[in-house]
């Protein structure tokens, strides 16, 4: 009789993960685009002060890190929030 025996996995399964970026544009206000860091990605006044600042000065910043559906609802949440109030701001994903 043969032994059976099983491969062991080292190391543990983790999903894929996806940057949310926001981009620049000139019509934005800057309280709008800290009020969105706030209030859909859960930063503080300050940790969301300085990614707007960081946005503003350099094009783009990355406002989080997340499974592919939580990025995706978020991107949604932001573009669409910004049509409603008729400003320009731009909320993408990238494969990380
Ligand atoms: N550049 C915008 C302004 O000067 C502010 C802004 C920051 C817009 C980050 C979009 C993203 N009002």
């Amino acid at each position: 009789m043969t032994e059976a025996r099983t491969e062991t996995r080292t190391q543990t399964q983790r999903p894929p993960l996806y940057k949310v970026i926001l981009l620049n544009d000139d019509y934005t206000p800057m309280d709008y685009v800290v009020r969105v860091l706030v209030d859909f990605f859960r930063k503080s006044p300050a940790q969301a002060t300085r990614i707007m600042m960081a946005v503003h000065q350099e094009g783009s910043g990355v406002c989080g890190v997340y499974p592919f559906e939580v990025a995706e609802t978020k991107v949604h949440q932001v573009n669409s929030d910004a049509r409603q109030h008729g400003f320009p701001l731009k909320c993408i994903m990238e494969a990380e």
